[in-house]
């Protein structure tokens, strides 16, 4: 963050959360904060003043605007070579449950959602042991053939590993290849919590997230944008928090790339975790204010209403967030794992949520086009 002009902490923070003292100065300093502060931030009870904190570092950095688009999931195949333990949807190729869309369908499907006026199709699905990297091509060929209009944000960092394995080549070549048919962005699931420990304990199998970082570096390199995620509420700890955010800011300074930051909140039901409680609504909202505060170089951070619920996500608005995702119609991947929000919302339900609190919404296309502004 850049000058200290604009921001307006009330002192009352500082009354009621005296230790924020130094992270309040440097935020008003416009000065990058360190693991340290963003420890303070992770254990401070008072979670009303990070909050504050996080909105006016959001008013300052993006303005009153929150987007949203219009888009749709297509969750292609939910079998899956690895099984994390967080993880609802993946089943092994012979389980009950186990589905894989043809091209034909994927095409049919989309062509549904284009015709109610979805910009970008999101689509990602488990490490398929025998789809190989010619099915996402011809895919995502014939897609743009259909839809030219329409952004492909497909296959995550985990995916396209898998593909480079089955192909036998690198990454950066099956990035290439998938962007020569059409790939358009790269969204940023799989990335979870980037400490070994935590990975060994929640997913062992999939890819380290270094690995991750890897791949995402290689596509900013390619023109291909993407966007950050990390999942919260297992078994991670503060400083794992940290150093997950710290991890993806270095790589935003080096780049450039990352589009937005998405917290996602875990989901226990029906994973091999579902013993853990997941995270407390409070969780979720500090997860967002800190994450703001920490990843200074990001211009958007999303709240997920499809994992927080719509009101919970109208609430992140005040704790950092200038992002809903999007229309999403049909997602499977928390809802498998006990989601309670709806599968939809329509543009009706983010204006109503937007101006409710006082913020102006506006239309985006998956690159932060402003597609239609509106009035607050
Ligand atoms: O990759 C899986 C996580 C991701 C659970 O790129 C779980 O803009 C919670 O990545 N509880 C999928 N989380 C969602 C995702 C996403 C969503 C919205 C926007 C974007 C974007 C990306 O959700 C998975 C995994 O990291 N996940 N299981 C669960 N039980």
């Amino acid at each position: 963050m850049s000058g200290g002009e604009g921001v307006r902490v009330s002192p009352v923070v500082l009354r009621v959360a005296p230790e924020l003292g130094e992270v309040v100065r440097k935020v008003q300093a416009g000065e990058r904060l360190g693991p340290q502060d963003g420890l303070l931030l992770m254990r401070t009870e008072n979670l009303m003043a990070v909050g504050q904190l996080a909105n006016e570092a959001r008013r300052r950095r993006a303005g009153n605007r929150v987007y949203f688009n219009n888009n749709a999931h297509i969750n292609y195949s939910n079998v899956c070579a690895i099984h994390c333990r967080f993880c609802a949807f993946g089943r092994a190729r012979q389980e009950p449950g186990a589905y894989t869309m043809t091209r034909g369908e994927i095409l049919e499907l989309a062509q549904t959602y284009a015709q109610a006026g979805v910009t970008e199709l999101h689509i990602v699905g488990g490490n398929h042991p025998d789809l190989p990297l010619e099915f996402f091509e011809a895919t995502l060929r014939s897609l743009r053939e259909a839809l030219p209009a329409v952004h492909l944000k497909a296959l995550t960092a985990v995916e396209i590993d898998h593909l480079a394995n089955l192909a036998g080549i690198g990454p950066e070549a099956v990035l290439r290849r998938l962007q020569a048919a059409g790939l358009g962005s790269l969204p940023g699931g799989g990335a979870e919590n980037f400490s070994p420990r935590v990975r060994a304990l929640i997913c062992p199998a999939k890819i380290s997230g270094r690995r991750w970082l890897e791949i995402h570096r290689l596509a900013h390199g390619l023109g291909i944008r993407s966007t950050a995620t990390m999942l919260y509420g297992t078994v991670e700890t503060a400083e794992e928090v940290i150093d997950h955010l710290l991890a993806l800011r270095e790589l935003q300074d080096q780049t450039g790339g990352f589009q937005a930051f998405v917290p996602l909140a875990f989901h226990p039901r029906n994973t091999g975790l579902d013993y853990l409680p997941g995270p407390t609504g409070q969780d979720d909202l500090r997860m967002v204010a800190v994450a703001r505060l920490m990843l200074d170089n990001f211009k958007y951070l999303k709240a997920y209403w499809v994992m927080l619920t719509p009101r919970l996500a109208q609430v992140a608005l005040a704790f950092g967030a200038n992002d809903l995702d999007g229309t999403v119609r049909r997602e499977r991947i928390s809802h498998e794992a006990g989601a309670t929000s709806p599968q939809e919302q329509t543009k009706e339900d983010f204006l109503r949520a937007i101006r409710e609190v006082g913020l102006v919404p506006a239309e985006r296309d998956t690159l932060y086009r402003v597609v239609r502004e509106y009035p607050a």
